[in-house]
């Protein structure tokens, strides 16, 4: 056999491998995110599962999304759990969250009181290029925008006051990067009062002498548990959260997520003959904030006079709402903005030569492949196997993948996606993956991760970002 045909073989098996995970999670309603650990709906994995599914069973795909939008709360908001109400596994569950006390709450529904960045306007777009019907998924486009538009507006509203095109969130699980050590500065100003007793049921989950290490730590679930004790103290009022809540934070991935987002519903929207205005006003409020607020040498907003790459403190970060400065920590979320293509070609090549870099398992570090850690390798606050504080996780490297082929950079998307290959080959399609030794931690059977190596292996360019 040529090594050609062998590739294509371990291919081959990779993608029925994935597949079957896919099929394994799938509950008759929505897909589960792991069997160890996840047993509820969450709102990106979902959009994550649906591109996969999008390939072989777009029926599944379909239901995946309109599950997840029949939660959707009345001011527009996808929560970012629903719950399967037959499930106790998992804390805080739909009781802890007590949603009722929102006008806005589903009446029917168990879900969280919380949002996650909104990929599912790309996964509709999936759906439609995939599909071999396409009266049926206009029919289902047509369904589903007038909700992904409603979700899209409570990000540029509510969650955005400043009218800056960029999303506030009020808890690290928005982010879905829930222990980066991004939040730890806001986390440490949280004075956690009364807080309930609780159990944590994810480290029974995860199970095994390195359990702890390879979750977020006591301290920070505290704050999480706290901060949701504050939500509901608001009545998850999103105005009265706006004025008090102690975590405010403008996110890159969150922002970047809803700009390329915008960009798809953009593409619906010609699909089903429905007007660009409100999303392209969107898009350009987006494109004259980005730098602005998340491009920074100094802590001044409005200095952008700094070139990004000329020092080491000029990079892409985070911004505090409530310190108004930049949060400068270097993880993944710095480079996430090459997947937005709202960089110049010059600022493109330094998110480029960070990514090649020692400091993100590029040459002449000792990474077990040149995949790009969630966390700089060469700061303090790296930890290898500790979820989003240095571990390998795939749905970022999917991002960046995309993001290299928008500009050009064909070569290094390859290493990256090879890479993915790698793990998932000799280490399981896991939650995350110890970027020295390539061990696969967290869930098995992970569904976003089988899901995006099978967008990976069908290679077709959709995930460009327009
Ligand atoms: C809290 C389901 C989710 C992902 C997140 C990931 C983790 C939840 C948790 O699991 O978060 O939302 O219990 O730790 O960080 O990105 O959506 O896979």
């Amino acid at each position: 056999m040529t090594s050609k045909e062998e590739k294509e073989q371990q291919e081959t098996i990779l993608y029925n491998k994935a597949k079957e995970i896919l099929k394994k999670n799938w509950n008759g309603r929505f897909t589960i995110p792991s069997p160890t650990l996840y047993p509820h709906q969450w709102s990106w994995d979902a959009g994550f599962i649906a591109i996969g599914n999008s390939y072989s069973d777009i029926e599944k795909s379909i239901k995946e999304i309109e599950f997840l939008y029949d939660a959707q709360w009345k001011n527009g908001m996808i929560p970012h759990i629903v719950f399967n109400e037959k499930e106790r596994t998992y804390f805080p569950a739909a009781d802890f969250y007590d949603i009722k006390r929102s006008e806005n709450a589903p009446a029917t529904i168990g879900t969280s009181g919380m949002t996650q960045p909104p990929v599912h306007a790309i996964s509709c777009y999936y759906i439609f290029i995939n599909s071999t019907d396409k009266t049926r998924s206009i029919e289902f486009l047509k369904r589903i925008y007038p909700k992904l538009k409603l979700f899209h507006r409570f990000l540029m509203t509510d969650r955005d006051p400043e009218r800056s095109g960029l999303v506030t969130i009020f808890h690290p699980w928005e982010s879905g990067l829930d222990d980066s050590p991004i939040w730890d500065e806001p986390m440490s100003r949280i004075n956690v009062k009364d807080l309930p007793a609780f159990k944590r049921l994810d480290i029974i989950a995860v199970g095994g002498p390195d359990a702890a290490d390879t979750i977020p730590s006591n301290w920070e679930y505290d704050r999480f548990i706290y901060l949701i004790e504050l939500m509901k103290k608001y009545d998850y009022d999103q105005k009265k959260l706006y004025e008090l809540f102690p975590f405010k934070v403008k996110d890159i991935v969150f922002s970047s997520i809803l700009y390329v987002a915008n960009k798809f519903l953009i593409e619906i929207a010609k699909i089903i003959g429905e007007d660009l205005k409100e999303i392209n006003e969107w898009l350009s409020r987006t494109e004259q904030n980005f730098h602005k607020y998340f491009f920074n040498s100094s802590d001044s907003r409005n200095n952008t006079a700094a070139k990004l790459g000329s020092n080491e403190e000029s990079l892409f970060y985070d911004y505090d709402l409530i310190q108004k400065k930049s949060i400068k920590k270097k993880t993944i979320s710095s480079l996430i903005p090459i997947y937005t293509g709202l960089l110049s070609k010059e600022e493109a090549e330094v998110i480029v030569r960070w990514i090649t870099h020692a400091h993100f398992c590029g040459e002449g570090s000792y990474c077990h492949v040149p995949t790009i850690p969630s966390t700089d390798l060469e700061v303090s606050y790296f930890k290898p196997i500790t979820y989003w504080r240095g571990p390998v996780w795939i749905n970022t490297n999917w991002m960046i993948w995309l993001g290299l082929q928008k500009y050009g950079y064909f070569s290094e998307a390859n290493l990256i996606k090879e890479g993915v290959f790698e793990l998932v080959k000799n280490h399981g399609f896991r939650e995350y993956y110890d970027p020295y030794k390539g061990q696969g931690l967290g869930g098995r059977d992970f569904s976003w991760t089988a899901s995006l190596v099978i967008d990976m292996l069908m290679n077709k360019g959709i995930g460009i970002p327009p």
